[in-house]
């Protein structure tokens, strides 16, 4: 019994960064994220925290869910207020007025990540502030009301891409994120989810030592936006990895690795079928989404092999 109290107690740190109490809905899978990320990072860092649902459920004055310095910004300047906070460290260590190795962490949702926050994020990637942002991906503009973002996968109904008679709701393919972030150059990028927590936390301490710019991309389930049960949280996330609809990989320095070799993939409809904004898909659709699941996880498995 103790042994087995002594090896967790080493794999995982007992410290909450995310305090209990916060608003989170039952069985937020992006509040697990955070609290694993925490976990990883310590306690010597200052978070940049965009608008969104993180936000909100741990902010609202007067009192706060962070046991590290915390601050709350737009949705548009995530990345330039964290580069602004490492260039100051930077400028007073010189100076020797500040000794501490502190690291700069940025974070926001979908939306702010992958369209409203994108232009300061590639500007502070592309200057290579010291830096990690950490996108957390439930797939839509949750705390707003669920609606569509650019990360929203096909065929998902959501508020704003409502599926009707004439539409299947959201008609676009999600945005690559991570290929975004790694056209920068950057030294690493990785995709994780709280599914896998272990995969999640090692790649948190990576980016903690990287010189540089750091990107992790967090597919977070969301019982509310998805309409799914809330016990399937978990579950789901590891569907998401072993349908090869959300592949877990690392890109270090351009070189890609995938963190979950898959000969064969779990068929994308068990994934979808759990969750009501694809319960009016037709088995032509689920069809064509198949196809390009398996379309791109050859194409990445391609990346990782020539790498
Ligand atoms: C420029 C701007 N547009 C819209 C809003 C309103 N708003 C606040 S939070 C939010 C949704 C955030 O979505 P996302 O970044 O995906 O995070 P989530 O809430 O899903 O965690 C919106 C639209 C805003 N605060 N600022």
């Amino acid at each position: 019994m103790n042994t087995t109290v002594t090896v967790t107690k080493r794999l995982v740190n007992s410290f909450e960064q995310l305090a209990p109490g916060h608003r989170a809905c039952l069985g937020c899978g992006e509040a697990l994220a955070v609290r694993l990320v925490g976990k990883a990072l310590g306690q010597n860092v200052i978070i940049v925290s965009a608008t969104g649902c993180m936000e909100i459920i741990s902010s609202q004055y007067p009192f706060t869910s962070w046991e590290v310095p915390w601050i709350h910004t737009l949705f548009e300047n995530a990345s330039a207020v964290a580069s602004g906070i490492e260039a100051g460290i930077r400028a007073l260590s010189r100076k020797g007025e500040f000794n501490e190795k502190t690291k700069v962490v940025a974070m926001g949702g979908d939306g702010a990540t992958s369209d409203i926050g994108l232009q300061a994020l590639s500007g502070a990637l592309e200057r290579r502030h010291n830096f990690i942002y950490i996108c957390y991906d439930n797939e839509a503009y949750m705390n707003t009301g669920v609606q569509r973002s650019s990360a929203t996968p096909y065929g998902a109904s959501t508020t704003t891409s409502p599926a009707s008679k004439i539409t299947i709701g959201q008609t676009t393919w999600k945005k690559n994120m991570p290929a975004i972030v790694a056209a920068h150059d950057v030294p690493y990028v990785a995709t994780a989810c709280a599914s896998y927590p272990f995969d999640l936390m090692s790649k948190v301490q990576k980016a903690m030592n990287v010189d540089g710019p750091s990107y992790i991309h967090i597919l977070s389930v969301c019982p509310t936006g998805w309409r799914s049960s809330t016990e399937s949280v978990i579950g789901l996330g590891r569907l998401a990895v072993r349908t090869g609809i959300f592949p877990l990989y690392e890109i270090e320095d351009g070189r890609y690795k995938l963190n979950m070799q898959m000969d064969k993939l779990h068929p994308v409809e068990e994934y979808l079928k759990q969750q009501g904004r694809f319960r009016h898909l037709s088995p032509e659709v689920i069809a064509s989404i198949q196809t390009r699941v398996n379309a791109d996880y050859a194409k990445l498995k391609e990346k990782a092999t020539r790498s």
